[in-house]
């Protein structure tokens, strides 16, 4: 492996559930590389970063020891590891739950039931500190992998694992009862780059285009008709980004109105323009937001 020591380097997941979106976002902003199956390494040839593909439960350790100077795991990797690394930015891929679940047909309703109980997981830390921080006693049986099979051996009573859709714990007869940490892909940096000079602009720059990438996906570009009367209204209801732009139309009394709209009000505020007399409401996708 040829690694410059000039260059920025990021650890991204080599196989795995992160893998795709991780190399499809930092493609996204820009970040040419060759990413043919089995390389452990490259080099981007439009940034000065190298970037190393490795199994997940390694990026944070790898990050924290400055081996590399970002990574990008999931959050229930960062906290199992209790690395000593900076969280930089949630990327909105890879959303989980890590849930406490139990037996359907059992005893056990809410968390209070778990005292003195066996739970299964491959979290050990993040849930010992959630039973401990509640004053629950209760015995951690760790598990490498198919954890959701612990209560039907009758190894543990509980299990502690991520959910994301919830049908691993239907087939196993499974309901979860309490959310220990709602995760996601999270970009993480090495403390002693980002207190680098040379390094944090590298960093800063990358995070900038990322971050205007994911503010576009989140974001929807609406045009609208109204009457002039209305304007007061839809500004109320637009929530405020920046002012909208504001356009007089060929008939007399009536505007055009554009303004961006976060995908998470989208459907609420439409409903709320036209209620207010918007028309001809047209949407389109936002490619890249700079602020
Ligand atoms: O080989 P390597 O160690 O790199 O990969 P891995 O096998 O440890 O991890 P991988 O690729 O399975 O997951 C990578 C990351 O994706 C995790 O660390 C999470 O941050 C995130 N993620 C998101 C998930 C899930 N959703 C998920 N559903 N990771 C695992 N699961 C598993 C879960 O453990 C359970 O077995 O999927 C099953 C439940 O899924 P549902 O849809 O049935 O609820
Ligand atoms: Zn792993």
């Amino acid at each position: 492996m040829d690694l410059n020591n000039e260059n920025l380097k990021i650890a991204i997941q080599k196989k795995g559930r992160l893998s795709q979106p991780s190399g499809e976002l930092l493609k996204a902003v820009g970040i040419e590389f060759d990413s043919s199956d089995g390389r452990l390494f490259a080099r981007c040839r439009s940034y000065p970063l190298d970037i190393l593909f490795l199994r997940d439960d390694d990026i944070p350790e790898y990050v924290q020891d400055g081996v590399t100077d970002l990574g990008i795991v999931g959050l229930n990797v960062v906290e199992e590891k209790g690395a000593k690394v900076s969280k930089l930015d949630f990327l909105g891929y890879g959303e989980c739950e890590l849930c406490v679940a139990v037996p359907k047909q059992g005893e056990m309703h809410s968390v209070f039931d778990l005292r003195g109980k066996r739970i299964a997981t491959s979290y050990p830390r993040v849930l010992g500190k959630f039973l401990a921080d509640r004053g629950l006693d209760a015995r951690i049986i760790e598990i490498s992998g198919s954890v959701e099979i612990a209560p039907g051996l009758d190894v543990a009573d509980a299990i502690c694992d991520l959910v994301s859709t919830g049908s691993t714990l239907r087939i196993h007869d499974l309901v979860p009862i309490e959310v220990v940490l709602k995760s996601e892909a999270v970009l993480i940096a090495n403390q002693n780059s980002i207190a680098d000079t040379r390094k944090s602009e590298l960093i800063e720059r990358l995070r900038t285009r990322l971050l205007s990438h994911l503010q576009a996906k989140r974001t929807k570009y609406v045009m609208m008709n109204a009457p002039e009367g209305a304007l007061a209204t839809i500004k109320e209801i637009l929530p405020g980004m920046k002012s909208p732009t504001i356009l007089p139309l060929a008939e007399k009394g009536m505007i055009a109105v554009h303004t961006a709209v976060p995908e998470e009000v989208f459907w609420d505020v439409i409903e709320r323009l036209k209620g207010a007399g918007a028309t001809d409401l047209l949407v389109v996708p936002v490619e890249k937001m700079v602020v």
